[in-house]
């Protein structure tokens, strides 16, 4: 059966069931059909933007294994990890455990590789009355503790002795346990635990601080491939699109950004346009301290926005930032009133709906569709919008660019290249 089927049976049958409430298995030692089920998480430290990136290695790893001929290894379908408790995002009590369909288009996500929400998988055990999941074998991935004393940075992997004493917590779940755990000093690319899945014949495995396995090849094919299967959510595209058309004259026939309904239609394209606005992304907060050698002051980011909006003849800047409102309005205020300053701001809905997640996102692809963009050195939030004006098809010049700290301290970002 193939997964989109599945999932369709899947959440048929779930349907039905609902309302029949007994349940006198214990465990998940069986999951149905002949799926493998793989399960990641990533360091509790890293931020949204990351993890994005994190998901992009073990999608490259789910599709290749999906595309291995061995049975043991293409049965395996790779489990989002729910968004919780994020670096950034307001804390709240109760762990969020936000689907992915809240953030992105999941069937896009599905033509790469073959994934499954953790939702979807818990409707799957609670069909088979299952009350509990015990993952059979959880990894946690450490680096090689000499590796960078020895300088030995060969591809290699080995079961050893726990750096740390590994949590026995997932995903904030208390019915997720494990029977079997161990740590996995591991150097390479996430494709090479492949090695490792061959070897054993357990159905549910779950890869601990996932960051730790590397790209396979970085900025390849298929490294694009996976990002363009990350779209965004439908109703977040509706939102940013409606704010460019209202606020920034910005529409996707004018600013020759249309892409095809599936991004494996897209074409190599360098003719986007994009609206007639500079976009900003104004990285502050914990980047005043932790870069404080990179990032501007306020007097000094718009000076920059008015130099550059002179020499691009445009007259309306918008501004994506993480600062508290006091520092926008002081920029607001540095700006001569011939300009038009825009920022999102979100409606109720759209705040209590898709809360700070959603609303970076939506900042994100506001920035992807104007005319020139200029974002904070090393932020990832910037490079993922570098990243979409890329799969968009704007000239690299109008897309790789940040502020500068100051006139003689003024550095270009790497480009990153897409490629098909
Ligand atoms: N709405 C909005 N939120 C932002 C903006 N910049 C940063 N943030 C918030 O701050 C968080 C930190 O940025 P991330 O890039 O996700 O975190 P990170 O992976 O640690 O990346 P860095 O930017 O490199 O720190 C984001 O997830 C957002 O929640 C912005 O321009 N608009
Ligand atoms: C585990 O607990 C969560 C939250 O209480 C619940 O939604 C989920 O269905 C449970 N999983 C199983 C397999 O019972
Ligand atoms: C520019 O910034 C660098 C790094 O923060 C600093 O060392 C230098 O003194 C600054 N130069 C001027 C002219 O402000």
């Amino acid at each position: 059966m193939d997964l989109i089927k599945f999932l369709i049976v899947l959440a048929i049958s779930v349907t039905l069931v609902t309302g029949e409430d007994v349940c006198y298995k214990e465990t998940c030692q069986k999951p149905a059909n002949n799926y493998r089920f793989l399960f990641y998480d990533v360091n509790p430290s890293e931020g949204f933007n990351l993890r994005r990136d994190v998901y992009m290695r073990m999608a490259v790893l789910a599709n290749k294994l999906k595309n291995s001929q061995d049975p043991n290894l293409n049965s395996f379908l790779l489990v989002l990890p729910p968004w919780s408790h994020l670096m950034h995002w307001p804390y709240s009590e109760e762990p969020e455990h936000i689907p992915w369909s809240m953030f992105f288009d999941i069937n896009s996500l599905n033509k790469f590789a073959p994934v499954i929400e953790l939702h979807q998988y818990f409707a799957l055990l609670k069909k088979q009355k299952y009350t509990k999941c015990i993952l059979d074998e959880v990894y946690v991935l450490q680096h090689f503790e000499d590796m960078f004393e020895s300088g030995n940075f060969e591809e290699k992997w080995l079961i050893e002795k726990c750096q740390k004493p590994p949590k026995m917590k997932f995903f904030y779940y208390a019915n997720i346990t494990a029977s079997n755990v161990k740590c996995l000093s591991f150097h390479g690319p996430a494709t090479k635990l492949a090695e490792l899945f061959k070897l054993e014949k357990s159905r549910t495995l779950m890869l601990e601080r996932a960051e730790v396995a590397l790209h396979d090849t970085f900025g390849n094919d298929l490294y694009w491939k996976a990002r363009r299967s990350m779209r965004f959510n439908r109703e977040l595209r509706k939102v940013a699109n409606d704010f460019r058309i209202m606020k920034l004259d910005s529409n996707d026939e004018d600013d020759l950004t249309t892409l095809p309904p599936d991004w494996r239609d897209e074409k190599p394209k360098r003719n986007a346009k994009g609206g007639p606005y500079l976009a900003v992304h104004m990285r502050r907060r914990d980047f005043l301290r932790g870069r404080a050698d990179k990032v501007p002051d306020l007097l000094n980011v718009a000076k920059q926005i008015s130099k550059k909006l002179n020499e691009l003849k445009l007259a309306k800047v918008f501004i994506a930032t993480d600062a508290p409102r006091i520092e926008f309005e002081e920029l607001n205020k540095a700006l001569s009133p011939k300009y038009e300053v825009y920022k999102y701001q979100a409606s109720k809905h759209v705040e209590s709906k898709y809360s700070a997640g959603g609303i970076a996102i939506i900042d994100q692809i506001i920035c992807s569709y104007a005319r020139y963009f200029i974002g904070t050195s090393d932020s990832t939030f910037s490079f993922r919008i570098q990243e979409e004006r890329e799969i968009l098809g704007f000239p690299t010049k109008s897309t790789f660019n940040v502020l500068c700290k100051n006139n003689t301290n003024c550095e270009k970002p790497s480009v990153w290249k897409i490629v098909y």
